[in-house]
This record gives C-alpha cells, structure tokens and sequence, in this order.
C-alpha cells in the first residue's frame, strides 16, 4: 500500500479511492508536509532574510510535489483510486498573503532561493484575512473578508515568541511557518510569519471589512493594507510595519547570536533584502536592539547595519513612496521616532547642504525610501528602464551621493510554477522536443528550431485551445459565465490603477462595440478578460471596475453584438485565476503610461505561455521587445522620455481638451455616459469616471488611444494566419528563459547577497 493510502486511513478511517476531493487534499497535505518537516532545513554561516508585507504564494500542492519529485508518483497513485490530481486542488484555498505584482515576486523569489540551494527565509506577516476578497455587486466591487486561515492551509506553528514593545502596548508575538522545498534540493527554506494570539474576527462588522481600527489588540494583524484613509488607518499601518520588522530584527539577532556572530560582524551571518520601504522600520529598530541590548553606541550600530541591509524599489508613483509623520510614529513608537530623528541629525551633518536627500521634510514627515537608501549597501530597481529613471531622475540625488549602491535587477518569474504547474502540456512538449535540462537552467532557446516543424506548431495550437478549455470550465465553475468557443483570449489582469490604463481598453472595448454595430463583423471572435482589484479607497479604479462591468453587461444582452465580442471581469482575481487566465491567453495586454510600471511580471508570464504582447516601451516590456525582437511583439505608445518631459513641462494636460475632441476620441469617452451604460450604471459613478478622463486623465489614456486602436486591429487581423501567428509564440516561448526568476536570483546573489 502506498503511503497515501496508509494516511487515508488513518486520517478518515476509508480507502483513499472513496475519500471526497477536500478529504484527498487534506491527506495530500497532511503527506507533503511531513516529508517537508523530516527534511533538513538550509544551515549556513551566512543567511538571507527576505522582508515583505506580502507573499503571494498561490496554491502550495502542485507546486511542492514538483519540487518534491513526487508530482508523477502521487499523480499515478491518484489515478489509480479514480482520482485527478487536477480535481484534488481545487479543493486548495489559496493564502491571501498579497495584493500584487510585488508580494508574488517575492513568492517567486522564496521558490528560487530554495531551488538554488541558497541558505535564505522570508519574513512577513500573518494576516487572518489578508486582502479583501472581491465580489461583484450591481455591477461594482464589493469587499468581503477572505477566510483562508478557516480552510486547510500549509501553516505550522512554532513555539518562537517575542516582546515588541509599542507605547500603549507589550505585545507577545507567536511565529507560524511554511516550509519552502527548493526544486530537487535536500533542504528547503521557511516561510516565516508572524502573528499575535489576542487578534480576532469578532470586531468586523458583519459582510464587510469594516473593523475598530483602534483596538490593536485585537486588529493588528486582521487585514493586509487596512484603510489608510484616517489617521487611526495609518496608524495601524505603522503598528503593522514595526511589528512585522521588530519580530524579524529580534530573530535575526537570535539565530546570527547562535551560529557565533557577536553583532560586530552581523553582516558575515545575515543579508536582510527590504522589499520595497513596508519594512524599512527594520533600519532604526536594528539601531534600538544593537544598543539597546548590545553595548553598541549609535554610530557603531550604524556601520554594522549599513552593511547588512539592501532595499529593493518597485515604483516611482509619488503616492506609494511612504513618508509617515513623526507625530504618528511618536504615537506608535516613541523610541523609534527617537532614532528616527537621530538618523536625521546624522544625515544633516553628513550631507548640510542637500535638503533632497534628509530624512524628516520640513513637514515633519519621515521619508522611509530615504532611510533604506542611506543606510543600505544596496539600492536596485526591478527591471532597467526603472532603474535608469531612479538613477537619472526620481532619486537622483541620491545616486550622485551613492553611485556605487545602485543596481539594476530585472525582475522573474518562477518557472516551476508558471509553466511546470500551469501549463503541463507545455512542459510535456517542450521536454519532447528540447529535453530537460531547462527545468533547472530555464535555457529554452532550443525549441527556436521548432519554428518550421509543423506538428510542434500544431501542438502549441492544441495546447492553446486545451487551455481555453480549462478556462472556461473554471469561469464556469466560478462565476457561471461561458467563455466563447473558438474566441480570441485577450487579457489584461492586474490590480487596477489609472496609470496601468484599463481604462484605455475600456474605451477600445467601446470602439469595438460601436464598429460592430456598425457593421463590421470580426472574422474570429473576441473575448476581453479582465481581472484585478481596486484598493477600496481608490475611488476612480473604483469606477473603472464599474465601466467594465456595465460594458460586459451591455454587449452580452446585446445579440447584434455578443457573438462578435465578448467582455468578462474575472471575480477575485488571484494566483489560481491567474494559472488559468495566463495559460489560455492569446493576447497580453501591457499597456501602462511609459516610465510608470517598474517592471511587471505578468508581462513574463505571458510570453512564457506563448501569448503575443500589446505593450507600451515600460518596464520590463523594453527587455522582452529586445529579445523577441520588434517582430514578435506589438509596441505603440509614446515613449518614456516623452511621457517624463510631458509631465514637467505640464503640455498634455495643457492640451488635453484637444485630444479629448479629436474625431476618433470623443464618441468613445463620451459613451461612458450614454444612455445605454447610464441605463446599466451608477450614474455619479459614470459621470466622475466621464470628467476625469475628460478634464484630467493624470496617466494620459487618450494621449496613445489612437494608436492603441490602430494597433490592435492589426494584432486581431494578424491572428488570422494561424501559421505566423503561432511562429510568432514560439519564439516568444523560446526567448523567455532570460525572465526565469532563477537568473534574477543568481544575480541578487552574485552582487548582493554574496552566499
Ligand atoms: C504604500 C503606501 C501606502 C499604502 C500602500 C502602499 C503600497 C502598497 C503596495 C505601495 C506599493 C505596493 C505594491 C507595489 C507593487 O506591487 N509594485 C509592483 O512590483 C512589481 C514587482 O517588482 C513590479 O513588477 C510592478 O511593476 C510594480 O508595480
């Protein structure tokens, strides 16, 4: 008897053949985790702790037996009681531990680190319901508290424990962990996340995520990016961050104590990677703890921790570069606000005569980026356009001061996850025709010689449509909505912000909408999928969201229309939706305002799959143009040295009324409020979203709309010569092992980490 069917029968007391999918998965994690716990874990003198307010892991099973070796063997013991492993995991609920692009890199990175063998944990935070999950109501977002910690789930818990000392409070911390397997490795990595016991779901109001933002007690680790709209929001985001970094400071003292370090040479045992400012408290607590407890004096802790720590950015938007008010830290954690001001004093004396780089502004308000940079070794951005604009422009007079810290890591992805488990038979005929050896060096090159085999050329095609397939049971499954046979798959999915620009394929949408009532019928047709969430205070994504559904409405009651075009917003985007969506794509929608997306990873994703790109020059679609070459990929839109200058010299938004009435331009944004859509809508809802884009439009979605539709009438007529087409996604298949997150992570380690 295999040993699944031995914990079968000791965990329901039945053959595993007559065990119900949730009761078959629950014995499935019961089996990996204790594999995972009786393997050893990463020892080392020098060890990474990566710090994040999110990890975005997705779904853990498929991806550990893969990294296990066990995927084919528990696939056959499955199969052999009647069971599919594919049924199995959906039963899984996914960890709501992130948001976006920024929390599922670094579970993209926690995989690489482990699968490269490199001794390194990440660190973060336990959140009972982590990000809102997201319902459609009337035709709007809704939020609704995500119950994963209520189902089965990967967590273990330890008996590791801290003080964090706040000012109203002396909290007992309690430390959960997942374990991380590394692809074939003996030893794997943790997940490390830290939680308080007294935290409790009775404070939220009733079918919401309304809760009382004063009791920390019982809030602190409720929700991931709780509304931070009032002061008692930020707040307990400054509760969050510090509890998050105090935790994590006081272990890496711990464990850097017990392998022999006496705090002096804290660098040769640890590398601590703050991944964007959330953790950048970690700085001035380190200062705290050293002296504090460990006879240090100010500077001497100083010297010490600017060796250890190295901050990756990822984003230029003003508003998501933290500065929080001294008088709110005060409050939280008067101590912090001390050091805080101390690091202050100390840059002032370093640097007297440049106010763009102190750390308290003359609104008495901390900049938390400045911190990170000035008493880090290291200062990256995520892919090389966004880190030439750090260096030439958003934090240039940082990088005068410190040429040598700035680095450039363009992001990855992890290969086991998003073609090993999303896309199977993709790895199946890849392994036919290259072998492999990519699953461990991501060299897929070699499939380029496929380019005039016509059978792998129609494998890539049935693959395809095999995964139209998955979609559309899984939408169908979810939301009860048909996908179209036989349609184009054309996605654009990601959180939604204006300067992401869904609202620019909204309007594309509405173009479409109008030409097939004119008459012009596609040859193939389309299917437009969106999926993403709006923070709930972000009140014009808010009214996007709203746009796209009232659309999707609109065209599906619509019989001149609907078997033409077809519009779905996919409920609660996350990682799971993501695997299907990404797998079935024909087309991948990247079309951000230049300079404004840092890097993207979905846009790697994609390629990966074998979609073709739509792209603006931003981020890291500059380096997959490079590769697949301007053949292979879909570019319009101004370019990022434009879009720069635009913005100081205030042209666009000077002339917009002129774009706002070209010809081509004002029938689609003055549809939003048409009779049709206002007979679907909210009208204050419409009516805002109309005169923003109107009289603002702040991420200039009608400055590349023409050329945005001229682009994409040649895509779909580019579809319809299958033959070229799929040529076209084979080399972009075959281009994306640059993208590996494996590579990326070589290179944080070769230049940063050093273990
Ligand atoms: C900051 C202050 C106040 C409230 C919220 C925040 C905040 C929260 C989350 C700021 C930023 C984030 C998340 C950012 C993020 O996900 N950035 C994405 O990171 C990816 C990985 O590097 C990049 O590929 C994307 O381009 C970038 O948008």
């Amino acid at each position: 008897m295999h040993a699944l069917e031995q914990h079968a029968k000791e965990l329901f007391k039945k053959d595993l053949a007559n065990l119900s999918d949730a009761e078959t998965y629950k014995v499935l994690l019961d089996y990996v985790q204790e594999q995972m716990i009786n393997s050893p874990v990463n020892q080392g003198k020098k060890k990474l702790y990566y710090i994040s307010a999110e990890f975005l892991v997705g779904k853990l099973l498929t991806t550990n037996l893969i990294n296990l070796g066990l995927y084919d063997e528990v696939s056959q013991v499955l199969e052999a009681n009647g069971k599919s492993l594919h049924d199995v995991e959906k039963a899984e609920t996914e960890p709501s531990l992130g948001n976006g692009g920024l929390g599922r890199l670094a579970a993209c990175f926690l995989d690489s680190i482990a699968s490269l063998g490199i001794n390194g944990d990440g660190i973060g935070l336990n959140y009972h319901f982590g990000l809102f999950r997201q319902v459609f109501r009337d035709n709007q977002q809704a939020s609704v508290p995500d119950e994963w910690l209520n189902h089965p789930n990967w967590l273990v818990k330890t008996e590791t424990s801290y003080e964090i000392p706040f000012r109203h409070f002396n909290f007992k911390s309690s430390l959960y962990e997942i374990e991380i397997p590394g692809f074939e490795q003996k030893a794997h990595n943790r997940l490390r996340l830290f939680d308080l016991e007294s935290v409790t779901s009775d404070i939220i109001e009733a079918d919401s995520i309304n809760f009382d933002k004063m009791n920390i007690p019982q809030n602190l680790t409720l929700f991931l990016y709780p509304d931070d709209s009032d002061y008692v929001g930020n707040l307990l985001r400054i509760y969050q961050q510090y509890f998050m970094v105090s935790n994590a400071a006081q272990l890496i003292i711990e464990e850097a104590k017990a392998k022999g370090s006496d705090l002096h040479d804290l660098y040769d045992y640890a590398v601590v990677q703050i991944n964007d400012t959330h953790p950048a408290f970690i700085i001035p607590e380190f200062v705290r703890l050293l002296t504090t407890y460990h006879g240090f004096e100010f500077k001497e802790a100083l010297a010490v921790i600017e060796k250890t720590v190295a901050f990756t950015n990822h984003t230029i938007l003003a508003e998501a570069l933290e500065k929080w008010p001294m008088a709110y830290i005060d409050e939280v954690v008067p101590e912090i606000a001390k050091i805080i001001r101390q690091l202050d004093e100390e840059i002032r004396s370093r640097y007297p005569d440049k106010e763009a780089v102190q750390i308290i502004d003359q609104d008495d308000r901390a900049h938390m980026a400045h911190i990170a940079i000035h008493f880090s070794f290291s200062t990256n951005g995520v892919a090389k356009l966004h880190t030439e604009i750090l260096k030439n422009s958003e934090l240039k007079p940082f990088y005068e001061l410190y040429p040598d810290k700035f680095n450039n890591k363009t992001n990855g992805i992890s290969f086991r996850r998003w073609i090993m488990a999303a896309n199977p038979e993709l790895t199946q005929l890849l392994d036919e025709k290259i072998g492999q050896d990519w699953h461990k060096d991501a060299d897929l090159t070699a499939f380029e010689k496929e380019i005039d085999q016509a059978d792998s050329l129609k494998r890539l095609q049935e693959i395809k449509h095999h995964n139209k397939l998955q979609l559309q049971e899984y939408l169908s499954d979810q939301q009860g909505v048909q996908l179209h046979d036989n349609a184009i798959i054309d996605v654009q999915i990601k959180r939604l912000h204006e300067y992401k620009r869904q609202q620019m394929l909204a309007l594309y949408i509405i173009h479409k909408y109008l030409d097939i009532k004119a008459g012009n019928l596609p040859s193939t047709p389309i299917t437009i999928l969106f999926g993403g969430k709006a923070a709930p205070a972000y009140t014009i994504a808010q009214d996007i969201i709203h746009l796209i559904l009232c659309l999707s409405e609109l065209i599906a009651k619509d019989p001149e229309v609907s078997p033409y075009l077809q519009v779905i917003m996919v409920e609660n985007y996350n990682v799971t939706s993501a695997e299907k969506l990404i797998t079935a794509a024909d087309i991948s929608e990247q079309i951000s305002l230049a300079s404004k997306e840092a890097s993207g990873t979905g846009n790697m994703k994609f390629m990966l799959n074998g979609a073709l790109t739509i792209c603006t020059l931003d981020g890291a679609n500059v380096e997959i143009a490079e590769r697949v070459g301007e053949d292979n990929i879909y570019i319009f839109g101004q370019d990022s040295e434009t879009i720069v200058k635009l913005y100081e010299t205030g042209d666009y938004h000077r002339h917009l009324a002129d774009y706002y009435h070209r010809e081509r331009i004002k029938p689609l944004v003055d549809f939003i409020v048409s009779d049709e859509l206002l007979a679907l809508g909210q009208h204050d809802r419409l009516y805002r979203l109309h005169e923003d884009i109107k009289y603002k439009d702040w991420f200039m979605a009608l400055i590349d709309l023409e050329e945005f539709i001229d682009v994409k009438e040649k895509v779909y007529a580019d579809y319809e010569d299958q033959e070229s087409w799929t040529k076209k996604a084979l080399i972009n298949i075959a281009q994306a092992g640059y993208f590996s997150s494996d590579r990326t992570i070589q290179d944080y380690n070769q230049d940063i980490w050093k273990i």
